[in-house]
């Protein structure tokens, strides 16, 4: 078992847990990435999946945001991606510079899932050891300044992109796979399913101290749809993963916080109260009234500033932030069990220097509402 330096600021982990805390405690969804000039400087002489495939490299783009905006972020998030299971599963994705992934051989038909379905569990370790390698390399190397974050794609996000064969406008290609094949759907979902519990499990395991499911395109479906063939599988990833870090020789892990981000699913919202989730992040469309509303007081909620916010000129950047920070300080909470964020990952066009007005304004504003 491994020994991690003592972790010196626990606030996102508190605050998950529903615990008191001197402020809000702020991280950022794709806080390393292509805005940084540092990390472009890194990608210009390596393929992505490189990058993610080397644990020192993945390692030091982790820790670059932490150098930059030093004592202002709360979380490390492993650098990655959502992309390596449909990896693990046998799938060919690549990272076009400028334009995103591509798989070059996506699902067309029914029996290709077959195809990716080889008999027994996929072997998590043996395939994406890399990422597990990371992890573990990355705790070291933090040295217990925060907690450092692991993360999957959810199921359903995972299956449009390996139908879709990238980034779409419509999903129209996994949609009509839902009407037209629901039960080989099904059957992709309980696979995406085991591995994102697996690898859940695995990276726990190797020191991530709190993780996330990011279900991107969540919004994407109906209500009706979403009941059918998302949430289900979010809902269990939850359950299990904390069944099996309870039966495992580290019982005290299944404390771990998880979060789920149903982007653009605010009907999902009382349907994760009841969930093993601890947080439940909001996209900027998402009112944190309503959300707290729908999720009431034991889910920890997380967000959610419009991305293009950090667009605006500094002085609207601080209003936006007091003002979001001010509603979910909204009563019976008092600001507690909040995690600021963005409501989506930063763009790669955003200023580095927008960035830190907004996480200098949470930790002043945030402070000030506490002591109110
Ligand atoms: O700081 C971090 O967050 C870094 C780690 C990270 C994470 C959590 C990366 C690095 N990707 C992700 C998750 C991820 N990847 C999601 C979920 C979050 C979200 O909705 O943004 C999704 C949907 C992906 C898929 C993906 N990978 C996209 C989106 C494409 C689309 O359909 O719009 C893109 C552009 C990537 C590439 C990528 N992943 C990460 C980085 C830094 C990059 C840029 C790669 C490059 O340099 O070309």
């Amino acid at each position: 078992m491994a020994q991690f330096p003592p972790l010196q600021n626990d606030m996102i982990l508190r605050a998950a847990k529903g615990k008191p805390t001197e402020r809000t405690p702020v991280w950022v969804m794709r806080q390393a990435g292509r805005y940084l000039p540092e990390f472009r400087e890194v990608r210009k002489d390596h393929d992505f999946f490189s990058m993610c495939r080397t644990p020192e490299i993945a390692c030091e783009i982790t820790v670059q945001p932490l150098r930059r905006y030093k004592g202002l972020l709360d979380a490390a998030i492993i650098f990655s991606d959502i992309l390596v299971i449909p990896q693990a599963l046998g799938m060919t994705v690549e990272m076009v510079p400028g334009k995103g992934p591509h798989f070059p051989e996506p699902l067309v038909e029914p029996k290709d899932v077959e195809r990716l379905l080889r008999p027994g569990p996929v072997d998590i370790k043996a395939q994406l050891g890399y990422v597990l390698e990371a992890i573990t390399l990355t705790r070291h190397q933090l040295g217990g300044q925060v907690p450092l974050l692991g993360f999957v794609g959810a199921p359903w996000t995972l299956l449009a992109y390996m139908i879709e064969g990238g980034g779409s406008k419509t999903l129209s290609k996994a949609k009509s796979w839902l009407y037209r094949y629901p039960g080989a759907c099904h059957q992709l979902l309980e696979r995406l399913t085991d591995a994102c519990e697996a690898f859940l499990v695995a990276q726990i395991r190797a020191g991530a101290q709190m993780v996330q499911v990011f279900d991107s395109w969540a919004g994407e479906l109906g209500p009706a749809d979403y009941a059918e063939f998302s949430l289900p599988y979010n809902i269990a990833i939850a359950k299990r993963v904390k069944a099996a870090l309870r039966k495992s020789d580290q019982p005290a892990l299944a404390e771990t916080p998880m979060a789920v981000f149903p982007k653009g699913a605010y009907y999902a919202l009382p349907a994760y109260a009841d969930s093993d989730y601890d947080v439940v992040s909001l996209d900027w469309t998402m009112d944190p009234v309503m959300a707290r509303n729908a999720l009431g007081c034991n889910k920890t909620l997380q967000g959610n500033l419009d991305p293009s916010t950090l667009f605006a000129p500094h002085n609207s950047i601080r209003e936006r932030t007091r003002s979001m920070l001010t509603q979910f300080a909204g009563a019976p909470l008092h600001g507690q069990c909040h995690i600021a964020n963005l409501g989506h990952g930063m763009y790669p066009d955003h200023s580095p220097e927008a960035l830190r007005v907004f996480l200098e304004t949470v930790h002043q504003v945030s402070t000030e509402l506490r002591q109110r």
